[in-house]
This record gives C-alpha cells, sequence and structure tokens, in this order.
C-alpha cells in the first residue's frame, strides 16, 4: 500500500472568523494574524516538498472550512467526499468536490457521516475511527468504497473516545511505527506497528505528517521532536498553536494526493 508519497495538496485559506468554529479545547481565541502567518508557514513547506498546492478560498459560512481534510478521503486514484460529521461542516465538501472534479469523485450517501480525521493510512492496513463525528455507516461505507477500489486493502474499524478524531491521537511516524498519545481510549490493538505513547501533555503532537522524505511536526513539543529525530533527517517543525486552538493537527489541513 503506497502511502505518504504525493504530488499535490488541496488547501482552503482560513477565514477571520476562525474562533466561531468548533473546538473542545480550552486554550483561548486564536489570534488571527498569527494563525494566517502560521498557515502561510505550512504552505511554504508544503511547496518547498515539491507539491503543486492549491487553496481555495476561504468562505465565512464555514469557519471549519480550512480544516479540508475532513471533506475527502484519497486513496491512490479514488476520490472519496466525505458527509462530515458535524452539522455546521456537513456542506464544506461542495467546494472540495468541484476542486477535486477532474478526478471523479464518489460521494458517501445517506446516513454516513465521517471526518478525514479518523481515517488512518498506516502499515498494511487503512483504520477508520468510529468516533462522535464518523458513525459505524460512515466507516463502513468507506470500507466497502476502499476494497471495491483495491479488494486486497485491509480495513479496521476502531472505535474511541478522549479526543475528536484518532489522527488527534495517533499517526505513523515513519513505516509501522506509530506515534500515539495515552489520551486516546480504545481497545484496538496496535501490536502491529511499533507504538510510540508520547506524554499527554503533548497530545497535539500526536498528529503527524509524513510527505515523500520528510516529515511534518507541530512545533514545541519535545518527546515529539526526539521521536521524529530517530526515524528522519528532513523534519519541519511547524507553529500551529492558533490552529490548536480549534482542534486542528498537522494533518487537518491539507489533502494530499498524486495528481
Ligand atoms: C472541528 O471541530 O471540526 C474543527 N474545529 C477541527 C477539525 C480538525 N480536523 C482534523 O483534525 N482532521
Amino acid at each position: 500500500m503506497l502511502h505518504n508519497t504525493f504530488t499535490h495538496a488541496l488547501t482552503r485559506y482560513p477565514t477571520e472568523n476562525i474562533a466561531d468554529g468548533l473546538t473542545s479545547q480550552t486554550l483561548g481565541k486564536p489570534d488571527i494574524p498569527l494563525a494566517f502567518r502560521q498557515y502561510e508557514g505550512y504552505l511554504a513547506v508544503l511547496r518547498e516538498l515539491g507539491l503543486t498546492v492549491q487553496t481555495l478560498p476561504g468562505d465565512e459560512r464555514y469557519p471549519d472550512g480550512c480544516f479540508v481534510e475532513d471533506a475527502a478521503i484519497i486513496y491512490e486514484g479514488l476520490f472519496v467526499i466525505t458527509q462530515p460529521g458535524a452539522e455546521s461542516r456537513f456542506s464544506e465538501t461542495e467546494a472540495i468536490a468541484e476542486a477535486l472534479k477532474g478526478y471523479d469523485p464518489l460521494f458517501m450517501q445517506g446516513d454516513a457521516r465521517l471526518d478525514g480525521g479518523d481515517v488512518l493510512f498506516c502499515a498494511d492496513r487503512v483504520l477508520i475511527g468510529q468516533s462522535e463525528r464518523t458513525n459505524r455507516e460512515g466507516a463502513e461505507q468507506l470500507r466497502g468504497l476502499l476494497q471495491y477500489y483495491d479488494a486486497t486493502i485491509r480495513v479496521d474499524i476502531v472505535p474511541f473516545r478522549g479526543l475528536l478524531h484518532l489522527k488527534s491521537g495517533v499517526t505513523e511516524l515513519a513505516p509501522n511505527v506509530l506515534i500515539k498519545s495515552p489520551l486516546l481510549k480504545t481497545d484496538y490493538p496496535f501490536d502491529f506497528a511499533e507504538v510510540h505513547t508520547i506524554p499527554a501533555a503533548e497530545t497535539i503532537g500526536a498528529d503527524v505528517l509524513p510527505i515523500n522524505d520528510a516529515i511534518l511536526i507541530a512545533a514545541g513539543f519535545p518527546s515529539v521532536a526526539r521521536l521524529a529525530e530517530r526515524y528522519h533527517t528532513r523534519i519541519f517543525a511547524l507553529p500551529i498553536s492558533e490552529f490548536a486552538k480549534m482542534d486542528g493537527g498537522m494533518t487537518c489541513l491539507s489533502l494530499r494526493y498524486q495528481g
């Protein structure tokens, strides 16, 4: 299963009203000019990694709209437009579907609810978190689409609690190596991989983003930085504090794919 190798990224500018978005954090309101600077820094790194970056305009109807990862799942040539679990975010997908229409995306349907933040491609499998945003039907529907596209793909559904999204608490640091927060509560055995559990206070750093030969990590989390150094030589530690205030991590600000 080829993942983490990308040529393109789709992103969407934050809006001035980002503080009106959803959050479970109590870190205060984002500083808007700083959020925009941090966002530009994120885009600059994607470009430095050689990706062609498309950035859609922000839309004030969707203060969470910059978290584009939740609106689509992309696996090789399969593009799936989701039905995000939060009512206020449901129609964010319209602009994303329009931007990706050249890839003939498929659409989730019916009562399925799923946020891309709950979908982790790692090792030999895809994990779909069943969460407050992603329901069983959403997870099953995505599993069906992935296996229709690639009959050999293993897809496990992972019920969990404690954090917003699966990737808020576990991501892939390197092939077969996971980085995990103890705040993620699940019975799912991650024994297929080597697992590094970081201190709970560094949970925001658990959402790491490997792209091609590099990895993006949130700045300011020493255990995460030390772990990244064990597996990577090209590390970008990016300040994303203003997005973290709104429950955003490193992966959620872009959709990566091979164009
Ligand atoms: C939300 O609660 O939906 C947004 N404020 C944050 C979404 C973060 N998305 C992600 O990690 N994939």
